[in-house]
């Protein structure tokens, strides 16, 4: 491409009713839902920054439903994700998504999803009362491979692809010109060509997934790229949002989770499905050993669950204490299974094991074919990872939202279920805080609840006619700055990444990440860290984002790259202020506070929320009370 048109895009405007930012689990969900309740006079337009045939966290495909609730009832939902989540989520979400979370499960098996059934319910859907295979109280297994394909072909059919932009990156949401708070558009570019898109909306769901790379990855070298979350989603929804000023909610929370080494497999089949045991290298299960630690912080009767945040303390605990490696004992959970099965059903069983993989995490398989690891006759070592920002998973850091009219006590709800505190802006999935453990199809479930009231939002607001705030020729220039910033410099050296005139995306990242592991908390100091650190942290933080408007874009691909970063950036920084405010460790395991080192129910049985201020430019925090809407009968524990 030359470098005339490099230097300037192509202006494209648009308008459209509802504007789906994403195209993940929770977008494809709202797409189908909108246009199933807006029909023909409500126009529903979605932008991807990938294709939405494999983009977001399901692109490889998975081999669980996490969220399927069949014989348990919303309530014992609520109290799951409430104890896994040690105490602060908000019920009134969390039992919204488990009340309608099963038809959703439906949808994807009649839409061609192989969902494993027990013996004797073969052939029969679920919705007829076929009983899946259950791995545990919330999982089932499937043959996911083509999850996401199956789901975005769904949703691709309600809009028709004239009603989608794939391989547009979203840098901007815009707030109205004549309204104060409320939304009006977003800006963005295509990744492909040199177009600049603008987009103007009465209505918008931002569900751009979670935040990965943030932090320092384990992986180093050639396994760099590797992690467990896609690589690809970079904050935008939490950075977005922020910058327009929604409200964010519990971003201090993080998820760590424990995978297989290196190919950062997940654990639940191995745990739940096989049985596995996990143990120290000494041989011990590490989490019975350390039962007495794990009292000390459980805010609730361990009976629901023991938090996922405990159980990476207890490794960690062994880990520090030189009693690694963990290990998956993977052949004797396998010989166990095995001994009550057909030689046949054997060799079936070996090849799930692999499956399990194949489908959902093809790096790990890769990783055991390498090391000629046979998962029934060699261990596999667990490790955790660097730390994942989302809301949908074992984790609950998002945005703060209208809950739905029937549950949500007053203070939390203003008008429409799933809208954020900016008028008109909705999210789903990872962008909804405090309500986690909805996984892939919870997040398709709230982004289906979010679709249908964005249809009501539309027609309640008929007459709204969006005016972009801003100048845009000078919004298009901010985003195409990395682009000047290259062409202006790059004759000035002989080596085109060595300039002190401009930063490539590249180094901004490690900077960011170097900065986060070690002052917020990464795997340089075991999870740890003070309030000096932080302090320094936010302080480096700063500087970087001062430096930010330096960054180089020498390609379509670099500009893309900048902006994930600054998204990772402003994502970053929002995570560590609410470390910094939370003064106690609510979450051993995932990160500890080491000078607040205790779980304080009487001071921090709060939501933490802020707000970054666009007129101001400044962040507010603030402690929201908590309340348990549904009965958590444990009471809470001693300390
Ligand atoms: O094994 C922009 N998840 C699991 N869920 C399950 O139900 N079962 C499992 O088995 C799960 N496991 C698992 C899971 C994820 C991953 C990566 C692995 C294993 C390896 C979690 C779910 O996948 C997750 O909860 C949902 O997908 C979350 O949905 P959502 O919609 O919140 O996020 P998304 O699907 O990632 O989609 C994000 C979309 O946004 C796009 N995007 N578009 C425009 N502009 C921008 N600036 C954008 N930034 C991002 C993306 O392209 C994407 O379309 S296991 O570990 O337990
Ligand atoms: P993972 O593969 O770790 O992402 O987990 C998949 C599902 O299994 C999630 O619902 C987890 O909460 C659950 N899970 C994983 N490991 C365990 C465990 N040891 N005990 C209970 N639940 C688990």
């Amino acid at each position: 491409m030359s470098e005339a048109s490099f230097g300037n895009p192509e202006i494209v405007e648009y308008e459209t009713d509802i504007l789906i930012v994403g195209g993940g689990m929770a977008a494809c969900g709202a797409a189908f839902e909108a246009k199933r309740w807006g029909g023909d006079d409500v126009k529903v337009t979605l932008v991807d920054k990938a294709a939405m045939d494999r983009s977001g966290a399901v692109a490889q495909g998975l081999s669980a439903i996490n969220t399927y609730l069949g014989e348990n009832t919303p309530e014992d939902y609520c109290r799951y994700v409430s104890a896994d989540l040690m105490g602060i989520t908000r019920d009134d979400l969390v039992y919204d998504v488990g009340r309608h979370v099963d038809d959703t499960v439906y949808l994807f098996e009649e839409w061609g999803l192989p969902v494993w059934k027990d013996k004797g319910s073969e052939g029969v859907a679920l919705k007829d009362g076929g009983k899946p295979v259950r791995s545990g109280r919330w999982q089932i297994m499937i043959n996911g491979e083509g999850y996401k394909t199956i789901v975005a072909e769904a949703a691709k059919k309600a809009l028709g692809m004239e009603n989608i932009f794939e391989r547009v990156f979203i840098v901007k949401l815009l707030l109205d010109a004549n309204n104060p708070g409320q939304i009006a558009g977003a800006v963005g570019f295509s990744v492909r060509e040199h177009k600049i898109y603008v987009f103007k909306c009465k209505t918008m769901m931002v569900a751009c997934g979670g935040a990965v790379n943030v932090f320092r990855p384990r992986s180093t070298g050639e396994g760099m790229g590797r992690v467990w979350y896609p690589v690809w989603n970079a904050g935008s929804t939490y950075a977005m949002a922020a910058e327009v000023g929604a409200e964010l909610t519990m971003m201090e929370n993080r998820f760590v989770p424990t995978r297989f080494k290196d190919g950062y497999g997940p654990v639940g089949a191995w745990f739940l499905l096989f049985k596995s045991k996990a143990i120290n290298g000494f041989g011990e299960d590490y989490v019975t050993k350390n039962k007495d630690l794990l009292a000390e912080y459980a805010p609730y009767d361990k009976a629901y669950v023991v938090p996922t945040c405990l159980r990476n303390a207890a490794m960690l605990k062994e880990m520090k204490e030189g009693r690694g490696p963990i290990m998956m004992d993977t052949p004797t959970a396998m010989k166990a299974l095995a001994e009550k099965m057909t030689p046949k059903e054997v060799k079936h069983l070996e090849a799930e094991a692999w499956e399990d993989f194949l489908d959902m995490c093809i790096g790990q398989a890769g990783v055991w074919a390498g090391l000629n690891i046979r998962p029934e006759q060699s261990m596999s070592e667990l490790m955790p990872t660097e730390p994942y920002l989302l809301g949908s998973h074992s984790g609950c850091c998002g945005i703060w939202v209208s809950g739905p009219e029937d549950f949500a006590p007053k203070e939390w709800q203003w008008g429409y279920n799933r809208m954020t505190t900016v008028k008109g802006l909705f999210t789903a999935g990872d962008g909804v805080g405090a309500s986690g453990h909805k996984f892939s199809s919870g997040s398709h479930t709230e982004g289906r609840i979010a679709g249908k009231n964005m249809v009501r939002y539309c027609r309640d607001h008929k007459d709204f006619k969006p005016a972009l705030k801003g100048d845009l020729k000078q919004i298009a220039e901010e985003i195409y700055r990395p682009v000047r910033t290259y062409l202006a410099h790059k004759d000035k050296t002989t080596a085109e990444d060595i300039n002190p005139n401009y930063i490539t995306p590249r180094m901004f990242q490690m900077r960011l990440q170097k900065i986060m592991d070690e002052y917020v908390a990464g795997v340089a100091t075991y999870y740890q860290t003070n309030a000096k650190l932080l302090e320094m942290g936010l302080h480096y933080l700063t500087m970087l984002k001062e430096d930010s408007v330096h960054l180089r874009a020498k390609d379509l691909h670099e500009l893309l790259r900048a902006w994930e970063n600054y998204h990772r950036l402003w994502t970053a920084e929002a995570h560590l202020r609410h470390i910094q405010f939370r003064e106690e460790t609510r979450y051993p395991g995932f990160y500890w506070r080491a000078d607040y080192p205790k779980l304080d129910e009487a001071n921090w049985k709060v939501f933490v929320n802020s707000t970054y201020s666009p007129e101001t430019k400044q962040w507010t925090m603030k402690k929201v009370p908590h309340k348990d809407l549904v009965p958590k009968t444990f009471g809470a524990a001693k300390h």
